[in-house]
């Protein structure tokens, strides 16, 4: 396809109409935003929101064994087709747009085609992953990496919640365990819309980012156990505090991560006491270590030193520890061809650019590994994500999808050749 028709557009109101009638799903009261962690009700009745739409499109609609929802147009398989697609699990804070933005504009593209009787040489497809998020069942990305072949299904079923649910268990209780196998087929080529959730195109004043890779993720649970006593009588030599274990250690994290420097990212979400009341010494503590690089040596260090530093708190204060990973993806950057075609598309109509790598972890990043992948940006108010404030204004919602648009087709009319 010779440049970019500028006459060949989305619907801005259809899309920013389906926007709306999602967020509805899980609505927060008195907030943009809407919470639908993964395989709870709400996520059931966002996915067959979406199905439903998809079928109204006369899209080929597969589910596969751990959830994950696919629609082709022009065929009854993804292979060979050009997938875009995201997530449209949420966390438990989550904006309108960190995932849905990209299925819903990949739905909206291939309506588009649809209405404009586009030939795109071979088949367009948009599908969403399951358990993006990664908040109630770790790791995160759990659907793609599935279907990208980097976790077995079996495994993935067996998965425990942070609420005590099994994931084969929820699947099935919300009528999401299909039949389609995993690994999935290999996609022609795969390209993913979403915001930023960064402060940097903002910052920049910048229209679309073209995505150059993801950072490497790592995500860790101590679990700390000491012994439970009374606050008042037990004198401090005597104590097994798990909760001040806990404490430390998150503290240590927040000072190491300032010591590295950016784009050297960690936190702490996740801390839990027992039996966590005032005048008792906390017998357990249970906390998260999400630490992030670009680079995976320096992200290989910090977790070194955080687990020398936990075991020297816990030893020092009598407290026993069970370290267990949720999350290890190393940085992954994508197809510079995808890249290229972002950022030529993105101009071509009219829009500013710059490259930067994904703070967070995408399923762009799973399917990267079985076939030329790359992402789309567009800027995120004030840098916010994973907050109900979560905002993207609607023009640049609009020229996001339109440079969506115009990607699938190119990367339809793109010979891969041997593919890596
Ligand atoms: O945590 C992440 O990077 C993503 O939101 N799953
Ligand atoms: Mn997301
Ligand atoms: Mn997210």
């Amino acid at each position: 396809m010779s440049g970019t028709s500028n006459a060949l557009a989305i619907d801005g109101r259809r899309f920013q109409r389906r926007l709306a009638e999602l967020a509805a799903v899980g609505a927060i009261e008195g907030t943009e935003g809407c919470a639908r962690l993964a395989l709870t009700d709400e996520d059931r009745h966002g996915r067959e929101l979406v199905v439903t739409w998809m079928r109204d499109l006369g899209l080929h609609v597969s589910v596969d064994g751990v959830g994950n929802v696919v629609g082709v147009l022009g065929a009854d398989t993804v292979a060979g087709a050009v997938l875009t697609g995201s997530h449209i699990d949420t966390v438990a804070t989550g904006g309108r747009f960190d995932g849905n933005l990209g299925v819903l504009a990949g739905l909206e593209v291939l309506e588009t085609v649809i209405d404009r009787g586009v030939d795109t040489g071979r088949p367009l497809a948009v599908g969403f992953f399951t358990n993006e998020e990664g908040s109630r069942f770790a790791p995160d990305m759990l659907g793609s990496l599935v279907y990208a072949g980097g976790l077995q299904l079996e495994d993935a079923l067996d998965i425990v919640a942070i609420d005590g649910a099994v994931l084969g268990d929820e699947l099935a209780r919300i009528g999401f365990r299909g039949a389609a196998p995993v690994p999935g087929p290999v996609p022609h080529a795969f390209v993913e819309y979403h915001i930023e959730q960064g402060p940097v195109l903002e910052r920049e004043e910048i229209d679309v980012g073209a995505v150059i890779g993801v950072q490497g993720i790592s995500w860790t649970r101590f679990a700390f156990t000491g012994q439970s006593n009374h606050a008042g009588t037990t004198p401090m030599s005597y104590r097994r505090d798990a909760g001040y274990v806990a404490m430390r250690v998150a503290a240590f994290v927040r000072e190491l991560v300032a010591e590295v420097g950016p784009p050297q990212v960690g936190t702490v979400g996740r801390i839990e006491l027992h039996p966590n009341l005032v005048n008792v010494v906390a017998a357990t503590a249970t906390i998260t270590v999400d630490v992030r690089n670009t680079d995976d040596d320096v992200l290989r260090s910090v977790e070194e030193r955080i687990a020398r530093f936990v075991a020297d708190v816990a030893g020092g204060e009598g407290v026993s520890v069970e370290a267990e990973t949720l999350a290890r993806f190393a940085p992954v950057a994508f197809d510079d061809r995808v890249i290229d075609l972002v950022e030529v598309v993105a101009k071509e109509l009219g829009n500013t650019t710059m490259r930067l790598p994904a703070g967070a972890g995408h399923d762009a990043q799973m399917l990267a590994r079985v076939c030329p992948a790359g992402m789309i940006f567009v800027p995120s108010v004030h840098g916010i994500s994973h907050n109900p404030a979560e905002h993207t204004d609607p023009a640049d919602i609009e020229a996001g999808a339109n440079v969506l648009l115009h990607t699938m087709l190119r990367l339809a009319a793109t010979d891969f050749g041997d593919h890596r």
